[in-house]
């Protein structure tokens, strides 16, 4: 069941994070970090990376310092999503955003703290990884993260709001607001494996595809979600004039337009058979969560 692995897997990648911090030194930061990244959050990326593992036989333990590092990231980006400057919202996973519970600067400095956090963790000793492998990852990461993936596609995604943008500006928007960080998940899977450049690259496109069809049912569930359940607000795209494929090709047709995407996905998983089996799961449930 895809949600007791959920759990599972999200349990696992707070108590790593639990355990660095604690071998770190103390500091007046980490109260805010652990807010924004533990104890919270469906992990999915994680679970991403390990269903994506079982197919090439990685197992859990060489892949937690890659999950803990995206959760890293990903948590970051939320922190600094929320603030005043940026979407302006007060509620995150069900509590009070992490500026609201512990001031504007230090959700700043807190989500500042887990970007770099992501790379001493990947780059850490205790990742038992040739030098040269642990470099692809790190300076993918940091693709994935900056202007060229994740910040880029928020700042485009900024500057979209009020306009009346294409359906190819809106997909490449999501494909780096969104997309970069699942790539990465896959790419990582595909550097751990030892894999061709020919199959890290269609790992890659194959996480990208992933990461824009979880935006998609993002957008979906600010319209057709419910508050609670979600853990964050809803209907406010349309308020805050935010450009998504529903603005413009309208609920329907957006919902057609992923439940292709999907089907084209999974098409992809069929040549790794039984192997695949997780990961074709969480990917029905990507689609079809309701949180
Ligand atoms: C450079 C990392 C970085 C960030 C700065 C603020 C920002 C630039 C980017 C924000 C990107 C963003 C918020 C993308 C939306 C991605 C998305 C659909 C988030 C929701 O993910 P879930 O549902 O969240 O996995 P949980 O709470 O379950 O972890």
């Amino acid at each position: 069941m895809i949600k007791n692995r959920l759990i599972k897997n999200a349990k696992k990648i707070d108590n790593f994070l639990i355990n660095y911090l604690k071998r770190q030194g103390r500091s007046l930061l980490v109260k805010p970090m652990k807010y924004g990244v533990i104890g919270g959050g469906k992990k999915i990326r994680s679970t991403i990376i390990f269903d994506a593992g079982k197919i090439f036989n990685l197992s859990q333990k060489k892949l937690i310092n890659v999950c803990a590092s995206v959760e890293c990231i990903h948590s970051y980006s939320l922190i600094h999503d929320d603030l005043p400057c940026m979407d302006n919202d007060l509620i995150r996973r069900g509590k009070p955003s992490t500026h609201v519970k512990y001031g504007e600067a230090s959700a700043v400095l807190a989500g500042n703290s887990l970007l770099t956090l992501a790379f001493e963790i990947i780059s850490d000793k205790s990742f038992n990884l040739n030098p040269k492998l642990k470099n692809e990852l790190t300076k993918s990461l940091a693709f994935c993260s900056g202007h060229t993936g994740i910040a880029g596609g928020q700042e485009l995604d900024l500057k979209f709001e009020k306009k009346k943008k294409s359906f190819n500006q809106i997909i490449d928007m999501q494909k780096k607001k969104t997309g970069k960080l699942f790539s990465f998940c896959f790419f990582s899977i595909g550097v751990l494996a030892n894999r061709s450049n020919k199959e890290k690259n269609f790992l890659k496109t194959l996480g990208e595809d992933i990461g824009l069809l979880f935006q998609l049912t993002d957008d979906f569930l600010d319209i057709k979600g419910q508050k609670k359940i979600v853990g964050k607000p809803i209907k406010k795209d349309d308020k805050k004039g935010k450009s998504t494929l529903v603005t413009i090709l309208g609920y329907e047709k957006a919902n057609k337009y992923a439940n292709n995407l999907k089907k084209k996905i999974l098409i992809k998983l069929k040549k790794h058979g039984k192997k695949a089996k997780d990961l074709s799961e969480t990917i029905e449930f990507i689609l079809k969560r309701n949180f």
